[in-house]
Formats: structure tokens, sequence, C-alpha cells
């Protein structure tokens, strides 16, 4: 099954904190990133963990320890039974520990987001795109530079980059990627097949001349219906158009004055 994935790299530098409520709606799964070289890393998850846990309900989450090729020269900075208990605390999905610098874990990690979105798959958290292709949102959050912009540039291009550039609000990219059946749940696989399902008797007016569904409908008409709907627009199409009001004063006047004239006339020669 192909996954079009919409990945958000969010910042983490805390002058960005006020996007943090729109960030977490409607995704589908999250990877919470701390540096497994900075303890204050680790502590600022728990603020990460209850927002999402309050904007985006019981969505999947994956505890990410980034920046693993630092152990070797520092050790375990963060002791791993302490790691082990937040991921009990917060119920979360997983712990992977991954190294955008040595590419360590990258595809897992993605590919673990994937599986713990499908697993937990609810219609209002994507797209059906096609009974075997789906799109829906993954996020990472987690302090600043901590590595989300690293691992998800390491997970697309498999680069990596020694300087630090922060993220200014937020990333966007996409990237698809094939799921194997087999780690496809079967409640996953009937859901998806009902919702294109309904999708398809939805968008049938939509049909295209070859017979081909069309999910995405015709733009023009698109817009026709999403337009907002407004005050004065209404009152418009009540009392109709201010430049037809106007020519129709007009015509009414121009036709009235001659009458009335010619009455007048009538009135003082004819009587
Ligand atoms: N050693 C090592 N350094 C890393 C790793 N991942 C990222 N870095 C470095 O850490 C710094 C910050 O990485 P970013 O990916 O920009 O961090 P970020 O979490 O996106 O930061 P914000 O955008 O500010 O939230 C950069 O200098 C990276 O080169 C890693 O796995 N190992
Ligand atoms: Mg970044």
């Amino acid at each position: 099954m192909k996954i079009t994935l919409s990945l958000w790299d969010t910042a983490g530098q805390e002058r960005f904190g006020f996007l943090k409520t729109d960030f977490f709606k409607g995704v589908a799964a999250v990877g919470v990133v701390f540096d497994l070289s900075r303890p204050d890393t680790f502590d600022k998850i728990d603020a990460f963990l209850k927002d999402i846990r309050e904007y985006s309900g019981n969505i999947p989450i994956i505890l990410v320890g980034n920046k693993n090729d630092l152990k070797k020269e520092l050790g375990e900075v963060i002791p791993r039974e302490k790691i082990i208990k937040k991921v009990n605390q917060y119920n979360l999905f997983e712990y992977i520990e991954t190294s955008a610098l040595e590419k360590r874990n990258i595809n897992q990690l993605f590919y673990r987001l994937v599986i713990t979105a499908l697993l937990d798959f609810r219609a209002r958290l994507g797209e059906v795109v096609d009974s075997n292709h789906l799109r829906f949102k993954i996020l990472l959050a987690g302090d600043a530079a901590v590595g989300k912009s690293s691992l998800i540039k390491a997970f697309i291009t498999k680069e990596f980059e020694e300087d630090y550039k922060l993220t200014v609000g937020l990333d966007l990219l996409t990237q698809d990627v094939e799921i194997s059946e087999e780690d496809i749940p079967k409640e996953t696989h009937e859901l998806i097949g009902k919702l294109y399902k309904s999708y398809k008797k939805k968008f049938k007016r939509y049909q295209r001349k070859d017979d081909v569904i069309q999910l995405i409908p015709n733009p023009d008409e698109f817009n026709a219906q999403s337009k907002p709907i407004d005050d004065n627009n209404q009152n418009d199409q009540k009392l109709g158009n201010p430049h037809k009001k106007r020519k129709f004063l007009l015509i009414t006047i121009s036709i009235l004055i001659p009458i009335i004239v010619l009455f007048m006339v009538y009135l003082l020669f004819f009587r």
C-alpha cells in the first residue's frame, strides 16, 4: 500500500511555542524527539506530551532519542530506566534511538510511525486516495536543536548537515512510502475498503468520461460549493445587485417622467 506522508517539521525554539496547538490538530502519529547528549531536552518532553494529549487525544506517539552516535564518546548521559519510565508513564507506543549523522534507524523510525498510525487509523485523520493509497500527517516535535529537521532530511534526501539551521515556525514536506501488505492490520484494511466505497458513492457525480472515479472534485464546482456564505452576498441575492438596482430605477424614472408631463399637458390644455 502506498502512503503519502505529510511530514510536519516543527520548530523547537520556545518563541514559536504559540504555534504548537495548531500543529497537533489532525495528526495521525507523532515522534517526540530529544537529544541523548542533553538531559534538558529530555526534561522538556513532558510539556510536549501533555500538549499532544490535550490537542490530539490518544494518538500514537513514539519517543525518539536522537544523536545516538554521541554515546560513543559521552556514554549514557540519560539513564535508560528514566526513559523507559517516561514511555510507561505516558503510554507511548515505543522508544527508538536514532542518529541522523550515521543514518541509524531513520527508515525504521518513519516506518514505525506509519505502522502505528495504521494500527490506530481513524477516518478523520487521513484521506483515502484510493483503496491502495492513503495520505496522512506525521509530525516531529521536541526541543530546539534535538535533530528533528536532520531526521526528516536524512529520511527524504539521505543527507546530513553539521550546521544548525533552526526551523522558523514550521517546514512541510511530503514523502511516499510503500508499506507491505502483511504489516497492515486486517481491521485497517477493512476500514479503508469501507471508506473508499463511501467516497466512491459520494463523488460519483465527478466521474470522468473515461469512467475513472475522480476523488478530487472539479475545481470549478468545488470552488462554487466551498464559497463562504457572506451576509452581503445573501442580501445581494435577495435585493438584487446594486448596479442592477440603479439601472432599474433609471429606466422606471425615464418612463414615468414623460407620462407625468403628458398627463399635466393634457390637464392644462385639453380639459
Ligand atoms: N552528532 C549528531 N548531531 C546531530 C544529529 N542530528 C542532528 N544533529 C545536529 O544537531 C543540530 C540541530 O539539528 P536540527 O535538525 O536543525 O534540529 P531541530 O530539532 O530541527 O531544531 P529546531 O528547528 O530549532 O527545532 C545540527 O547542528 C545538526 O547537525 C545526530 O544524529 N548526531
Ligand atoms: Mg528544525
